[in-house]
């Protein structure tokens, strides 16, 4: 179908009043002195309410792994809302959640093989954190409190992520947060790490930085350790070589749970269904969440090792084991679109796509090397962003001002973070279209220059 006979298929009006929404994460006032409005989408592309062509070369934001409006996610969607629109998880079920799960689970490696559903990556994060508490206590070490994330990591902006995460903006509004919580050194080093294609050699030792926390409080009061196998939201930063296993091996050794927030690095962003099998290590827990309907319908989740579920089926049957959960858990929309989703993966071999297409990526992502204003370039798996020096006097003008133009002047979708652009996007990408995301990011940064 041709952009102008579906942009007339599929009509939209723009309201004249865009007062009303208070855009999340967004410069609401900038936005709508000039919307970058989107109305429709099909497989790599976003259109305006005018028809123009955007290329999406973030998967939307981290998430539409399969591209978007695929038909038979559609279909799966429209059958689920005529046959089943909600059913409750809570001492009922229905059955497209049992199927999810064991697929899900039958993605994950080793012994992570329960799932619990939540609607988001931020409910993700806080569930797991709450798994990780509640398994200590009925474990009979209650005093196993303390929770440690990293600097520079994002669990998305529950009380509970916001605390352990590591962005500042995120936190410096928020009060207090939660007490007895931890950072670990972020991996980013530019001096040692600058044009690194994928893992970077220098880094695996910040991980002992755990040990000495270990010192400072016993591990017995050590509940869990979380973080990113890759920090997204933060710029990209990939584990560097050796770390996430020396990680897994100081966690081993003082019996503390690793949770992996795989919200970004699950379904095939890092060429493998999970971080956690490009890295060879197995955590206690993996959040997820974006591409497992491949956004299209919102869902998360965590998947649990065995031992941590089966410690908590004891007491009397009837009894409810965890006191945790949401109206919307395995909401049925979601669950169809789920299992549409993993067909599709499945089907068109995608993660194993993203993989085989990482190299020619990483080249098209390091030829930017060299112009104006690049700092560093980071890759891994179908993911690249572009330090850019920030304008002496207006920190963030630069990013702003890059994923501004790419939409109205270069027709691409970027996403910013302060001066940095990032590009992921959907796993579906042919070498054309990278070498095109390529091409229109330096022009952008010239443009910005
Ligand atoms: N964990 C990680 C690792 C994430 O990246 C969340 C949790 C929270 O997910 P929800 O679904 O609650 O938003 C995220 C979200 C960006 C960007 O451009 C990244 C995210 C969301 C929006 C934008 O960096 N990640």
């Amino acid at each position: 179908m041709s952009p102008t006979s579906a942009a007339t298929q599929f009509r939209t009006t723009v309201p004249n009043d865009l007062e009303p929404f208070w855009m999340p994460f967004t410069s609401n006032r900038a936005f709508k002195a000039r919307p970058r409005m989107i109305s429709r989408a099909k497989d790599m592309y976003y259109y305006t309410p005018e028809g123009k062509q955007v290329l999406d070369a973030c998967a939307g934001l981290w998430c539409t792994n399969a591209g978007h409006n695929r038909d038979s996610i559609v279909a799966a969607i429209q059958a689920q809302a005529a046959e089943l629109d909600f059913s409750p998880s809570f001492q009922y079920g229905h059955p497209k959640s049992f199927e999810l799960a064991a697929r899900i689970a039958a993605l994950a490696p080793g012994d992570l093989d329960h799932v619990f559903f939540c609607n988001s990556g931020s409910e993700a994060t806080d569930t797991a954190l709450k798994i990780a508490l509640a398994y200590w206590n009925v474990k009979g070490e209650g005093q196993r409190t303390r929770l440690i994330g990293r600097e520079r990591g994002y669990h998305g902006v529950g009380f509970g992520g916001i605390s352990v995460g590591g962005m500042v903006n995120n936190r410096k509004f928020f009060g207090g947060l939660l007490t007895g919580v931890d950072h670990l050194p972020h991996t980013y080093n530019r001096a040692e790490q600058a044009f690194t294609k994928g893992e970077p050699e220098w880094g695996a030792h910040l991980a002992d930085d755990l040990e000495n926390l270990v010192t400072l409080h016993s591990a017995s009061n050590i509940a869990a350790v979380i973080v990113e196998p890759m920090a997204g939201s933060t710029g990209v930063l990939p584990a560097p070589k050796g770390y996430l296993k020396r990680l897994r091996q100081i966690c081993d050794k003082h019996n503390i749970l690793l949770i992996f927030d795989e919200v970004i690095t699950g379904f095939g962003r890092l060429g493998h269904a999970f971080a956690a099998e490009r890295y060879g290590v197995i955590p206690d827990m993996i959040c997820f969440a974006k591409g497992v309907t491949s956004g299209s319908v919102p869902m998360g989740g965590v998947i649990a090792r065995k031992g941590i579920y089966d410690a908590f089926m004891k007491g009397p049957d009837y009894m409810v084991e965890l006191f945790h959960g949401y109206t919307y858990s395995a909401h049925p929309l979601a669950c169809a679109a789920g299992l549409a989703a993993l067909d599709l993966y499945r089907d068109e071999d995608l993660f194993a796509r993203a993989n085989k297409l990482e190299a020619k990526w990483a080249d098209a992502a390091m030829s930017l090397k060299g112009l104006p204003n690049v700092l560093d370039i980071r890759q891994v798996g179908l993911t690249a962003a572009v330090d850019l020096a920030s304008k002496p006097d207006a920190v963030g003008r630069r990013g702003f001002d890059a994923m501004e133009k790419g939409f109205h002047e270069q027709g691409i979708m970027v996403r910013t973070a302060g001066d940095t652009l990032a590009v992921t996007p959907p796993l579906t990408v042919t070498e054309a279209q990278i070498g095109e995301i390529f091409d229109k990011l330096a022009s952008l940064i010239r443009q910005v220059a």
